[in-house]
């Protein structure tokens, strides 16, 4: 039995560095009972432009900033701790090999799949974001082809047809999964667009392949909550009835999150985003998600770490919302 649990009152920068002191899992032995497992897939090789996200699984853990269990510490606007709500683990990282992104792929998938089996609700910490082409085929065989639907939160839409010579990089897997027919391209739903890539005739194919995003500037016109609205109406209404999120850390302006790969300004914010994850994880049927391109090693005062440590509390507060069968406050939301 491997599964540890770490001292109440012990200072969240001392003793062992799992996630919010979540008792640690090794094998699919520890996993009965359990509700939420963060998983860490540190690995970089698909990276484009700055390395670096490799580190990003450990530095999210280490952002957390205080203790959460005794006493419990609801979120102030939601009342609700999702250390309460869910049995939640740290299953520790993949052993993802330096140098072979095949292998790192190989690992977190074979990882993966030891949760799903189990029935816990993933939470991958990338690791860069081909990560979304080992996660979602994971679910996809969990769920069936055509049965899972995608919500992505980034700058960028990571439909890059081939990129010097390689199938598959950060810039590639939504566009290999919608070929490949593991997500349908009408069942993709993308948030925060900006900036210069992709190119024209990128667009162009996502469009022919059926896929829908909200840019940033269409989000400055309207507003987020309204943006939300359609889209967990549009969600309800016409994705499968899985759902998987996958969170480039990049969506958000550089003031927010300088400690990422692929910059690119004019952002979303925090307090954009993290009311849009609350209502996802409480008002759809997500079945995990992953958190990508964290790299501490251009972060400063440790902002980004700490954001990318707060996205998955927020979103692990409106799951614990839906899983105890309650409401987000101050709005009838069916
Ligand atoms: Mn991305």
């Amino acid at each position: 039995m491997s599964r540890v649990v770490n001292r109440h009152h012990e200072a969240a920068y001392a003793g062992l560095g799992t996630f919010c002191k979540a008792p640690l899992a090794l094998t699919p032995a520890d996993l009965e009972g359990v509700d939420v497992a963060i998983l860490g897939a540190p690995f970089d090789e698909g990276v484009s432009f700055r390395p670096g996200a490799r580190f990003g699984p450990r530095a999210i853990r280490q952002a957390c900033n205080f203790l959460w269990s005794p006493p419990a510490r609801p979120h102030m606007h939601l009342g609700v701790d999702p250390f309460e709500v869910l049995d939640v683990v740290d299953y520790g990282d993949a052993e993802c090999p330096p140098a072979d992104l095949a292998g790192a792929h190989r690992e977190v998938k074979a990882r993966l799949t030891e949760l799903l089996v189990a029935g816990v609700f993933p939470v991958v910490l990338g690791g860069d974001h081909s990560l979304a082409y080992p996660d979602v085929t994971a679910v996809v065989e969990r769920y069936g082809k055509g049965n899972v639907g995608l919500i992505q939160f980034d700058t960028h839409t990571d439909t890059a047809p081939v990129e010097w010579g390689g199938p598959l990089s950060h810039a590639s897997p939504m566009r290999r999964l919608v070929e490949e027919g593991h997500i349908r391209g009408e069942h993709f739903l993308q948030i925060g667009l900006h900036g210069y890539f992709p190119d024209p005739e990128d667009f162009d194919w996502a469009r022919a392949a059926g896929m829908r995003w909200y840019s940033r500037y269409e989000i400055d016109r309207r507003g987020m909550t309204e943006v939300m609205d359609e889209v967990i109406a549009t969600a309800t209404a016409e994705l499968p009835e899985h759902v998987f999120v996958s969170f480039d850390i990049d969506v958000f302006d550089d003031l927010y999150a300088p400690g990422t790969g692929s910059l690119e300004s004019g952002g979303l914010t925090p307090r954009e985003v993290f009311p849009a994850l609350n209502r996802i994880f409480a008002e759809l049927p997500v079945v995990g998600m992953d958190l990508v391109e964290v790299a501490p090693i251009y972060d400063r005062s440790d902002l980004t770490a700490l954001l990318a440590h707060r996205v998955v509390l927020e979103s692990l507060c409106g799951l614990a919302l839906r899983r105890s069968g309650r409401r987000l406050p101050g709005r009838d939301s069916t």
